[in-house]
């Protein structure tokens, strides 16, 4: 934090500036644009998990009415996607993704071929006369099975399953000295991230050779190096704009093959051509999220305090090491979240497997390490016969320790997590709920109460994000970002951001983003980074050019630029003498807009860590298994906040994604690694009925890593609730004796342990 300019900016209830079109229609997504003579293209995808192709012949799909053109591997001869950075070492070429399958399949739903079209339909149907042989080969889904010897290998030349492991302590007894040590097997299930509107792109090949690709995406200068490399052009050449994008939740990172394929036909055929996924499709093709077995020993004395923590977890990277990595190195960053934890011993594989690939989804590595944690202390409560917020306060990190190492190599930057915990519980009344329950469980009632905490802290705002600040010569502001906005609110809350320096209205502010020709360069909008990074870019770069404003309107006034002052209404003036004045457009039209520029990238080392306490209750029918979410309490910390109704907004949708995974929401393959959750009536996604009205409060613990004080809050939501959720759940199963049971809790998997805990 630094000035009072910068106070005066934060904390403001502005409504979302980027709505109205949304709401009322006219936003343009990737599928409202096209038209006239921009042909369509469909997808070969593999129905088979694991297989050698023999043949592929789209002679006859030529054929076929409407048909534009067909291409196989061979035929457009793309180089691999490149993978996305490991946290073992240089990317390994040999378990790279290609963009149409070439002598191998991998996954049901792998794409081998691509015929195009006149229309979309012509393309659709014209795929079923594209001749595909395969000699199937055994395939793996689970990622344990993957590792047992004699294992069907994906990549035979690597000898084994191992994408990627690594190793953080270890080389002692981390369990030495511990009076008690509990065990588990824990299981993050796979699951999807269903985004309001699919995949899709749509290229425009231009008279200079260069693409124009317009692709709903969240980090458009990602995908045209992907595309750039995959057809083997400079960046320069490739163009990537991203329209009105419904939702990505970190599965629109980067570039998909179906958008190098859709690219590299469009230049071939001299010709636009769009692809728009089908949900099904989507269910398919589109990054899966999570899927991670977890082994670990938790190990404390008598008293509480954690003596040391072993785990082993197992991260299900899909059919390529691709985007996989990230969650795996998030989740092992994360893996001591808001406790003091003096011993570590953290083995981490990346495991591939015939299923979809796997990728980042909303936390991204965070909530799978929150609820292994979360779960282990629930666990070692009851084998301590203590209440669990007292194992909780007992090995919290002091907000005087911070800034705090971890053993897994974060540094924490501020945090108090006792206060959030005090504060959720004090929001949720929670004397009264624990009545409640003790209550229901007297009266045998049907109904039983379950109550779930879990505190957490995670990361956010890694790597450096660009800023820019302009004024145009009739005094709008122009903000340009390198974040790429999908539903953040990003026009939103940086307007605020220069709006409160120059006291402009936000009608003289613009923002340019998601565009890589309009912005010099950028990264992208993921991993919560964009207010703190981009934001703190653009207020350096704002207050720069406010002081550059302020020495031109000096000038104009014939005035010492220490006495020019900014009045409400944005005018310039000598500080008393509100009289003579002078706008900014004046400034900016008086030849001093050359001047009224300044950008730069801002990066803070090493993140910042956001954290919070959950609180969930569930009512459960113990007589058919079905789990109620009855409420949702959650108190967050995210800094100092520009906008709370963004924010409260944020943790909303973060808050349905995780109590989604808790209760509802599972990837299921069956044996033969065959999709069984294509469609949105086998993958059971929440709609808003099956949720209540969140309850979200706030702590404010800034940090010093930014000039806002700004943490991330675009996944605390999800990271904190899926736990708390899956222990409420547990704790109104527990007078039945069940210690402990995987998300997702469906009616039929609490039914099934109700009818075993009264067996045994
Ligand atoms: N903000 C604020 N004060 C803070 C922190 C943030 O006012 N202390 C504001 C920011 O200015 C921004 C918004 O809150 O307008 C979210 O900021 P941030 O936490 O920086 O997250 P990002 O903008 O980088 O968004 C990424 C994050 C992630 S990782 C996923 S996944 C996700 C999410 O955002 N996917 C979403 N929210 C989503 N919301 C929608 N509608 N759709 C998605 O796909």
């Amino acid at each position: 934090m630094d000035d009072a300019s910068t106070v005066s900016i934060l904390g403001h209830r502005v409504d979302r500036r980027e709505d109205p079109p949304l709401l009322r229609g006219t936003a343009p997504f990737v599928a409202d644009l096209g038209g006239e003579g921009v042909l369509s293209a469909a997808f070969v995808r593999s129905t088979v998990a694991h297989g050698r192709i023999s043949l592929v012949d789209v002679s006859e799909a030529l054929e076929a009415p409407g048909v534009v053109a067909a291409f196989t591997a061979d035929d457009l001869g793309l180089a691999d996607l490149p993978e996305w950075p490991r946290p073992d070492g240089p990317p390994r070429p040999e378990l790279a993704r290609p963009c149409l399958a070439r002598d191998r399949v991998r996954f049901v739903g792998e794409a081998i071929a691509v015929v195009v079209a006149e229309t979309e339909a012509a393309a659709v149907d014209a795929i079923e006369h594209v001749v595909v042989e395969v000699a199937e080969l055994p395939a793996v889904v689970d990622p344990l099975a993957a590792l047992e010897p004699g294992a069907p290998l994906l990549f035979p030349g690597i000898g084994s399953n191992v994408a990627l492991s690594t190793v953080l302590g270890g080389g002692e007894d981390v369990l030495e000295g511990a009076d008690v040590v509990v065990r588990a097997r824990f299981v993050n299930q796979r699951v999807a991230p269903v985004p309001m509107e699919p995949n899709g792109a749509l290229v425009w090949p231009l008279p200079d050779g260069t693409l124009e690709c317009v692709v709903s995406c969240q980090a458009p200068f990602g995908v045209r190096n992907a595309i750039a490399s995959s057809l083997g052009k400079q960046p320069a050449d490739v163009w990537v704009h991203a329209p009105a994008v419904g939702g990505g939740f970190g599965a629109k990172g980067g570039a998909y093959p179906e958008h190098v394929v859709v690219a590299a036909v469009a230049e071939r055929l001299g010709r636009p051509v769009r692809y728009i996924e089908t949900r099904s499709e989507n269910l398919l093709s589109m990054t899966h999220g999570r899927g991670q077995v977890q082994q670990i020993a938790l190990g404390a004395r008598l008293d509480g305090t954690i003596v040391g923590l072993e785990a082993r977890t197992v991260t299900e990277m899909g059919a390529y090491c691709w985007r996989g990595a990230i969650s795996l190195a998030t989740s092992s960053l994360m893996a001591t979240g808001a406790y003091r934890v003096p011993r570590l011993s953290l083995t981490a594989l990346g495991v591939v497997t015939n299923t979809s690939p796997v990728g980042p989804y909303r936390g991204a590595g965070r909530p799978e390490a929150a609820a292994m944690l979360e779960r282990a202390i629930e666990l070692l409560a009851e084998e301590l016969a203590m209440d669990s917020l007292e194992v909780r306060r007992r090995n919290f990190l002091r907000p005087e320790e911070f800034p705090y190492r971890t053993l897994t190599g974060a540094s924490y930057d501020s945090g108090d997590y006792e206060r959030a915990l005090d504060a959720v519980l004090e929001h949720a009344g929670y004397a009264a709920v624990l009545e409640e329950q003790a209550a229901r469980r007297a009266s045998g009632s049907p109904r039983q109460l379950g109550i779930g905490i879990s505190t957490f802290v995670e990361v956010s705002g890694t790597g450096p994000e660009y800023g820019g600040v302009s004024v145009a010569p009739d005094g709008t502001v122009v903000v340009t970002t390198g974040a790429s906005p999908h539903g953040q609110g990003h026009e939103t809350t940086f307007t605020q951001l220069v709006s409160g320096l120059f006291h402009v209205p936000a009608e003289r502010v613009r923002i340019v983003h998601s565009d890589t020709r309009a912005v010099p360069h950028g990264i992208g909008t993921f991993g919560s980074r964009s207010g703190q990074l981009a934001g703190s870019a653009v207020h350096r770069a704002a207050t720069v050019v406010l002081e550059r404003a302020r020495r031109a309107a000096a000038d104009l006034l014939e005035a010492a630029v220490g006495d020019i002052v900014v009045g409400d209404d944005g005018r310039f003036f000598v500080a008393g003498v509100p009289a003579r004045s002078v706008t900014l457009a004046e400034v900016a039209g008086a030849g001093g807009a050359g001047e009224l520029e300044a950008d730069g990238d801002f990066a803070q080392e090493e993140g910042t860590y956001p954290f919070g306490a959950h609180l969930a209750v569930v009512e459960v029918d113990t007589e058919t298994g079905k789990a109620r979410l009855a409420r949702l309490v959650a108190v967050d910390d995210c800094g100092q906040v520009i906008n709370p109704t963004i924010v409260e907004g944020q943790v909303h949708g973060g808050l349905a994604q995780g109590a989604a995974q808790a209760l509802f929401e599972e990837v299921v393959y069956d044996e033969l690694a065959n999709p069984l959750t294509t469609t949105l009536a086998d993958y059971a996604m929440p709609a808003a009925s099956e949720l209540p009205s969140f309850e979200t409060h706030e702590t404010v613990t800034p940090t010093t890593r930014n000039p806002l004080g700004m943490k991330g809050v675009g996944e605390s939501g999800t990271v904190g609730a899926a736990a708390a959720v899956q222990n409420a759940v547990i704790d109104a199963l527990r007078p039945f004796g069940v210690r402990h049971l995987d998300m997702p809790l469906t009616p039929s998997r609490i039914w099934t342990a109700l009818q075993q805990a009264g067996t045994d």
